[in-house]
Formats: structure tokens, C-alpha cells, sequence
């Protein structure tokens, strides 16, 4: 999608500091992290949500969880733990429509969220 902020900087336009990535998906810290880890893990291919994969989408569900585990044992948190977020859509507070998984750790987290 043309317009679209995480198309452009898994396409490399916009910068980000990128600490993953493979032909379906990459990774890049967060601009505003919430935590001392904050990682964002995108689909390269363009769509808004969960919702919008289909049946033929599965490899790129795969690299998105090779993604996670490679991400996870990469920064050693397996022992500590951390969170996986996917806000979606109005009431998930989703603010850039293209499907993102927040890595989130390195700090002890609270629940519930706001
Ligand atoms: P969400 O609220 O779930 O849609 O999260 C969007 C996240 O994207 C938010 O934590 C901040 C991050 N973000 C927004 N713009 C940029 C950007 O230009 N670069 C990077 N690295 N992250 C961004």
C-alpha cells in the first residue's frame, strides 16, 4: 500500500532501526518503546489486521511466529518473560493500520491494560 507508514519502512523509505527480517516479515524497535525492549514485527505484505489474512497467507502467519520466538531467545528473555500485543481496530487503540505485534520486555509489566 502506498501510503502506508510500516510498508514504507519494511520497503527500507522511512528509517527504522530493523533487528529482523526475512522475505515475509521484519522487525524494528518501536519509536516511542514502552518498555527498555519494544519491538514491532510486521507482515512486509500490506494488511490492516488479523482479519484480513487468508488461506494462503499462512507462511507469512509462520514467519511472524519464527519471528517472535527468534526475537525472544535473541534478546534472552525466555526465562524473564514479556508480552506479546496486537491492538486492533478502533477499540484496540490500533493507530497505524498495518498489522504490527508489540514485543514488549525487559521490565516488569502490569496488567490489566488500560
Ligand atoms: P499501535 O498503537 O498498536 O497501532 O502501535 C503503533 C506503534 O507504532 C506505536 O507504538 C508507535 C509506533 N510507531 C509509530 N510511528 C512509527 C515510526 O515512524 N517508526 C517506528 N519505529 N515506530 C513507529
Amino acid at each position: 500500500m502506498n501510503d502506508c507508514l510500516f510498508c514504507k519502512i519494511a520497503a527500507g523509505n522511512i528509517p527504522a532501526k530493523i533487528v529482523y527480517e526475512t522475505d515475509l516479515c521484519c522487525a524494528f524497535e518501536d519509536i516511542t518503546p514502552v518498555a527498555p525492549l519494544h519491538i514491532l514485527i510486521i507482515p512486509k505484505k500490506h494488511m490492516e489486521n488479523l482479519h484480513s489474512m487468508d488461506e494462503n497467507d499462512s507462511p507469512i502467519r509462520e514467519a511472524l511466529f519464527s519471528a517472535i520466538s527468534h526475537l525472544v531467545e535473541k534478546n534472552h528473555l525466555t526465562q524473564s518473560g514479556y508480552r506479546l500485543v496486537i491492538n486492533s481496530g478502533d477499540d484496540g487503540q490500533q493507530s497505524v493500520p498495518h498489522l504490527h505485534i508489540h514485543l514488549i520486555g525487559k521490565r516488569s509489566l502490569q496488567w490489566p491494560p488500560g
